[in-house]
């Protein structure tokens, strides 16, 4: 299930601009499927949760119903979830080894934007120094806010893949634990989003 459907290197390197500091590195770690999550074999999914972590509609909805009843019961012992950050628990029936609970801002137009995208980072930069300190390979991340919270699927796409190679970005070996991270959309508005900002950030060799 996670075959690189992204293929950077076929794409032309005049075609986008890039993030400054942006390096084709890490490319071959990169890929973007638009499916339902919960089917997914990565180690780690994340899921969109809110700061209770004891489930709610969207993907958190999908991954709970999967996942069967034993996962609500070990997400009440985690006593919630700031926004911003992330936690981690068992899959129980889910063909994934880990979920990941990362609770995104609600995106209000009226507040400094600054705040939202520090908050919308943390939530992927906590989820992945997770995933390493649990041994996961493979990372599959939902597109955190941009259903109920109401995150523009752009500025949300821009923002989970700077975050993403940043983190990669900042220690070598730290992003050499982790063969794949996976961006799942589930809508075309968010796929497109993806397509558009990758390879600013991971440039086409
Ligand atoms: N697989 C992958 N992505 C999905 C799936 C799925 N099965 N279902 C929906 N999406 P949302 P949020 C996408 O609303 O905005 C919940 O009630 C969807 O298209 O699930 O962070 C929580 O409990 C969208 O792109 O999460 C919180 O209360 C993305 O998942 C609140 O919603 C996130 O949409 C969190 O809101």
């Amino acid at each position: 299930t996670l075959t690189l459907l992204y293929k950077l290197n076929k794409l032309s390197p005049s075609a986008f601009p890039l993030a400054p500091g942006a390096t084709p590195k890490y490319n071959d770690k990169i890929s973007l499927i638009r499916t339902d999550i919960t089917k997914l074999k990565a180690d780690a999914i994340v899921n969109a949760a809110n700061e209770s972590l004891l489930g709610g509609g969207g993907v958190d909805g999908a991954i709970h119903s999967a996942a069967g009843p034993h996962l609500k019961r070990e997400c009440r012992t985690l006593d919630g979830c700031d926004t911003g950050d992330a936690k981690i628990t068992d899959a129980y029936e889910l063909p994934c080894k880990k979920v990941i609970h990362a609770v995104g801002p609600v995106y209000r137009p009226t507040k400094r934007q600054g705040m939202h995208t520090t908050l919308l980072s943390g939530c992927y930069t906590r989820s992945l120094d997770l995933a390493v300190e649990s041994g996961c390979r493979s990372i599959a991340f939902s597109a955190l806010s941009t259903g109920v919270y109401g995150y523009p699927s752009e500025e949300a796409a821009e923002t989970a893949i700077a975050a993403v190679a940043g983190w990669l970005e900042e220690d070598e070996a730290r992003a050499a634990r982790l063969e794949r991270v996976v961006f799942c959309s589930f809508l075309q508005k968010d796929e497109r989003a993806y397509e558009k900002f990758i390879p600013m950030f991971f440039p086409p060799a």
